[in-house]
């Protein structure tokens, strides 16, 4: 990418011009680069690999973990395996791994201990929806989120502007001058399509030039294949929970699921919700194995949705998110009784009304009353 607009102009000037692109967080193409340099000098060290997402990954994560297992293994010859804790959950996430034959598994016991280089993508050491206990160093992590803390790692591509976590690894693969397989593109063609609300959250030139890139190599009847995938029965029994309880206030409509058959169904029905007409914030609970998972959406781009859940829930390590999408899970218990769900759920939307400058007395009424 060539930025010399400016050149020929007063050098008083064009040396702040030089200071303020210096304070400036660097853009997709040189975090890509800097990947390849940083593989370049370790190489065969940091034989095996293993790659870790967050908990219930999402194809962002699926596609930057694949991505950079790929480019390790063909460029550097170095071994990786990509591993996840939690369960993909997401029709189209499923649908994703199974027809791009993406070899992510399930973390096992020995994996954390066996392997000597740890990669983290689209997460970070402090954030807790990852295996990876927040004190001690990885090799490698590549995210979109905002840091809580200055991640504890030998390489930090961090980029909360980039759209999607695998546009860091695309730029990588298309500088690499490695052949990048269709399956492959695929995949990460989703992960910037599924992350950006098609595109739609993304802000910078060159997230939509690695898209573009990306895409050429694609296979695009496997793309709308996952993009349209046969749904379970227990999505639409959630689809129908969500629209009964659904209570509006103003400008946020809420809605607690109670039992999920998956946490991901959360993050899906508060996106569905976004898209009811003069709404400006969605939030969505929903309980899983023990834990109150909650999702909250803005209509608007530039929110600090992650600031606002991070203050709504009790502990702010639990929850997170990157500009107009957050998400969080807290500890319930097993068999916590109902009442306490409740009492959760009724304290987590409370804070929420108030962190969002809404009455707190305010009256929520159920818009789709009618129709349920
Ligand atoms: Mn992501």
């Amino acid at each position: 990418m060539s930025s010399t607009k400016n050149s020929g102009l007063r050098s008083a000037q064009s040396e702040t011009l030089e200071e303020d692109q210096e304070a400036k967080p660097p853009d997709s193409v040189a975090l890509g680069k800097r990947l390849l340099e940083y593989l370049e000098e370790k190489g065969k060290v940091l034989s095996p690999l293993l790659i870790l997402t967050h908990d219930f990954p999402d194809p962002d994560a699926i596609a930057a973990a694949y991505g950079l297992a790929y480019l390790v293994q063909q460029e550097f010859d170095i071994e990786a395996r990509i591993a996840y804790r939690g369960v993909i959950g997401r029709t189209e996430n499923k649908a994703m791994v199974k027809i791009l034959r993406i070899p992510a598994h399930k973390l096992r016991a020995v994996d954390l201990k066996r392997y000597p280089n740890i990669a983290l993508v689209d997460t970070q050491p402090a954030f807790q929806n990852n295996p990876w206990p927040g004190n001690r160093k990885v090799k490698i992590v590549i995210d979109q989120h905002e840091p809580v803390r200055r991640p504890l790692a030998e390489l930090t591509l961090v980029d909360p502007q980039c759209g999607a976590s695998c546009v860091i690894v695309a730029q990588a693969l298309l500088m690499s001058g490695l052949k990048i397989p269709a399956r492959l593109a695929t995949a990460i063609a989703y992960g910037i399509l599924s992350d950006t609300m098609d595109l739609y959250r993304a802000k910078r030139r060159d997230v939509v030039d690695a898209y573009m890139n990306i895409l050429r190599l694609s296979d695009v009847r496997a793309l709308a294949r996952i993009q349209n995938p046969p749904r379970s029965k227990s999505f639409f029994v959630t689809l129908a929970r969500c629209i009964r309880s659904a209570a509006r206030l103003r400008w946020l409509v809420v809605a607690h699921l109670g039992q999920v058959k998956n946490p991901e169904l959360v993050a899906q029905m508060a996106d569905f919700l976004l898209t009811y007409d003069n709404i400006k914030w969605t939030f969505c609970t929903g309980r899983y194995k023990g834990r109150l998972y909650a999702s909250l959406r803005a209509a608007k781009q530039d929110m600090p949705a992650g600031e606002i859940l991070r203050d709504v829930f009790e502990d702010r390590k639990l929850a997170g998110g990157h500009q107009s999408i957050a998400g969080g899970s807290a500890p319930v218990g097993l068999d916590a009784p109902e009442e306490v769900w409740r009492a959760k759920e009724a304290a987590l939307q409370l804070r929420l009304v108030k962190r969002l400058r809404l009455p707190a007395k305010g009256e929520f009424w159920k818009p789709f009353k009618r129709c349920a």
